[in-house]
């Protein structure tokens, strides 16, 4: 199922990193009317909630959400809203509850009220520290050991019992840290790949919390939007995983990034004070073995680290100019 342009679109959590981006780039694909974007508060950007249909929308009112689908029934739905690993680990019995119960009432609505598919991002941080960490593949020892991470598994874990159970046409990603310049990220590890650039730009210094040589999967948000809408577009005898899909596109270190920022910034500095996210880094994947999505739906990522640092100092400059 392809989407058409007279077919309603939600998502939920649009005010997020992901969700701006995704809501606009939807917006631009199928018209700004067709997607309705929801999120517990309105978004800064004023794009999200005037370009077109905005919803206040807490997923963990369940009452709330199924008025949202019986107004708009939309087709398919993109429920975002999730704490991310380094608050989650702050606040562990209201990350689970968010994580778990908003997971349950999109499930739920989906089923009763007709939504056609539904898209759920997971994370590297399913994997743990008993998992193998360079070139991770997508089946093997999981372990995960922080309250985000134990929840995304579990999720991944209840998408494919409703795709079985109730023949839902559930789809998912294991996303890596996500890098944009249009939206910030919030409470997650893999934060500092975005902080860095911003304070690159602004002519500052960073102080790093994580250690120089630590390796994580990354990804730059247009290789993050194509390889969502590809699935999501995909037919679907084509998803043969219905759990979530490993995805990857680069790997590197603050020490790294730092170094491809210097090509452009050489006065740019970076200072190390690692805190608890480093234990949570510690226990993630390097690098990513993502062949499953490049087999069964044609995945290639289109950016490495210096063309990904060339596009964000661009743009993160055009926004520092005035208008
Ligand atoms: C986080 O750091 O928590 C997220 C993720 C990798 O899922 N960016």
């Amino acid at each position: 199922m392809q989407s058409t342009p007279s077919d309603t679109i939600l998502v939920i959590g649009a005010g997020g990193q992901l969700g701006l981006e995704l809501t606009h780039e939807l917006r631009q694909r199928y018209g700004a009317s067709h997607v309705v974007a929801a999120d517990v508060r309105a978004p800064k950007d004023a794009a999200t909630t005037e370009s077109g249909p905005f919803e206040l929308l807490d997923v963990l009112d369940k009452n709330r959400l199924e008025e949202v689908i019986r107004q708009y029934k939309p087709k398919q739905v993109y429920h975002l809203a999730a704490l991310l690993s380094a608050t989650a680990e702050k606040n562990p019995k209201f990350g689970w509850q968010l994580n778990m119960d908003g997971l349950f009432h999109v499930l739920d609505a989906a089923v009763d009220l007709g939504v056609q598919r539904v898209y759920w991002p997971s994370s590297i941080a399913v994997f743990g520290p008993d998992t193998p960490r360079e070139n991770t593949p997508q089946l093997t020892v999981m372990n995960p050991n922080t309250v985000y991470g134990i929840s995304k598994l579990a999720g991944e874990q209840w998408c494919e019992w409703y795709f079985r159970k109730h023949g839902l046409d559930v789809r998912s990603l294991r996303y890596p840290g996500l890098i944009g310049y249009k939206s910030l990220p919030g409470g997650g590890t893999t934060d500092y790949a975005v902080d860095i650039y911003h304070k690159a730009v602004a002519g500052q210094s960073y102080e790093c919390f994580l250690e120089e040589d630590t390796y994580l999967p990354m990804m730059y948000m247009p290789d993050a939007l194509k390889a969502t809408l590809d699935l999501m577009h995909a037919p679907a005898e084509q998803i043969k995983i219905r759990s979530s899909y490993n995805l990857g596109a680069m790997s590197f270190s603050p020490k790294e990034i730092t170094a491809s920022i210097q090509r452009h910034l050489p006065d740019f500095q970076v200072t190390y004070q690692p805190d608890s996210r480093q234990q949570i880094a510690n226990s993630w994947p390097a690098s990513i073995d993502d062949q499953h999505a490049r087999r069964d739906w044609n995945w290639q990522p289109d950016f490495d680290l210096d063309k990904m640092t060339q596009d964000m100092l661009l743009h993160l400059k055009q926004q520092l100019q005035p208008a």
